[in-house]
């Protein structure tokens, strides 16, 4: 495998401080060294390189962002180079980290008791504990508010029922943050996944984010005490405020993949000749490079901005929402054309394209499919929701 070049035309390098390029090159080398020697087994096998754990846990990756005890407390733009790095490698990578910090760390940080915080931020940061969110239902993908899974109080504390669906990590965690209906409010509740009652049968045959375990939440009869339930989240507003955070490293993430793309794809352009010559020296790959590097540009400069608003404090969902939308999208069409432009290698297995372009259909879809975002920033410039209902 060639050596990675990144792209960097608009030398963001040079608005970056010293500190996050230390990290974003960490990682990076990592990324090289460590994963994308597994990562082809991984994804045509169908499984996660949990042995890699403990090095991610050792980089600080695993909610590294957070404010807590002696977590390494990155920046909001070295969080998102973090991302931006580990899906060069591959989405399910990044999946990982994302769900581990964002959408089961967070929301312990944000909403739960110092027992719950105590208890999991420390394993989870170490990478000792494995986590999962559950929120899409069988049901209920887009529209979370008509959840079916309920918790029903009982002496000891809740009995919950009922089934997740599509949930990332979920065979492999040692805790999940489920959430449920409780009196008809949704609620959060940090259930240890060895508790009776409670399965995680995988979700096999994905023809995207393969190197990523997905599974099922099967909630029978499970009984927590009343310490399950997260005190500081009520109602939808509790797992969409980890979905921002989620979906800001996304918006990062992405641009990774498309990197990926357009180093592979320029790289091979001056290695191949057709016709006697390079094929980089056409007119038509020439101007599917300019395409591919100006969106990657425009988006890294977008993400830059959306860091440096998160930093300030001033950040709005809306904000996180066009950039994960606008990220996806591209960085979808730079691999589908990428993929094209490699023409029949661009379907094997040592090349990266089409592996990102497979796992970027799932990325597009999930944390808000692209017209979900689309609604949503609708009813924000219009002040009128289609939303529907
Ligand atoms: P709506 O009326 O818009 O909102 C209901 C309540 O929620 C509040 N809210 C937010 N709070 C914080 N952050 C946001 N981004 C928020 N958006 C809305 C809102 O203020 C309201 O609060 P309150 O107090 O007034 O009740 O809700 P709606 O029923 O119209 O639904 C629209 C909505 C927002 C749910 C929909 O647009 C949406 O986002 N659907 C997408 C669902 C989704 O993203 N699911 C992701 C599942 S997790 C996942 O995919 C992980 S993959 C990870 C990986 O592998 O990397
Ligand atoms: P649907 O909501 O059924 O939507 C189907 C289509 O209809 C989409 O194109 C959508 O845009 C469109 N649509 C829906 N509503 C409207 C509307 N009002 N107007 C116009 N168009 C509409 N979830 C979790 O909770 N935790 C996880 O860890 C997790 N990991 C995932 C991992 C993978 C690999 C995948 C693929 C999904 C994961 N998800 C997870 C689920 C993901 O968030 C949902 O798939 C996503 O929110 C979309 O829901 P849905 O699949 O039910 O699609």
């Amino acid at each position: 495998m060639a050596k990675y070049e990144a792209p960097d035309f608009f030398d963001i390098d040079g608005l970056l401080t010293e500190e996050e390029r230390m990290v974003r090159d960490a990682v990076r080398e990592w990324v090289s060294d460590r994963f994308m020697p597994r990562v082809e087994e991984a994804y045509r096998e169908g499984f996660f390189p949990k042995e890699l754990i403990p090095e991610l846990a050792e980089m600080g990756v695993l909610g590294g962002n957070l404010d807590y005890a002696d977590f390494p407390r990155l920046g909001p733009v070295a969080y998102g180079l973090v991302m931006q790095e580990l899906e060069r490698g591959d989405s399910g990578l990044r999946s990982f980290v994302s769900v581990q910090g964002a959408l089961v760390m967070y929301p312990i940080w944000r909403y739960g008791s110092d027992e719950h915080k105590a208890t999991w931020l420390p394993k989870l940061h170490s990478g000792e504990a494995v986590g999962c969110f559950g929120l899409t239902e069988p049901d209920h993908g887009s529209d979370p508010g008509g959840m079916e899974t309920k918790a029903v109080r009982d002496a000891d504390g809740f009995i919950l029922n009922g089934a997740k669906m599509w949930i990332t990590n979920g065979g492999m965690t040692d805790v999940a943050v489920v959430w449920a209906k409780l009196d008809g409010e949704i609620r959060g509740f940090v259930v240890p996944t060895d508790t009776p009652g409670f399965s995680a049968p995988e979700q096999r045959g994905k023809h995207s984010l393969r190197a990523s375990v997905t599974s099922e939440l099967i909630m029978q009869d499970v009984r927590l005490p009343e310490s399950a339930l997260l005190p500081g989240a009520k109602g939808l507003g509790g797992p969409l405020g980890c979905l921002n955070q989620a979906r800001y490293g996304i918006a990062w993430g992405v641009v990774g993949a498309a990197m990926s793309v357009y180093d592979e794809v320029r790289q091979y352009g001056l290695g191949r000749t057709q016709f006697g010559r390079p094929l980089a020296s056409f007119q038509l790959y020439q101007a599917k490079l300019v395409e591919t590097l100006s969106e990657i540009t425009k988006a890294q400069l977008l993400n830059l901005q959306l860091g440096r608003l998160k930093e300030a404090g001033t950040v709005t969902p809306f904000q996180v929402s066009m950039a994960k939308r606008n990220a996806c999208h591209d960085a979808l069409e730079i691999a589908r054309r990428g993929r094209d432009m490699l023409g029949a290698n661009g379907v094997a297995g040592e090349y990266q394209t089409m592996r990102h372009m497979c796992n970027l259909e799932s990325v597009k879809t999930y944390e808000g499919t692209h017209d979900i975002h689309t609604l949503i920033l609708g009813r924000q410039i219009t002040g009128i929701s289609a939303f529907g209902g």
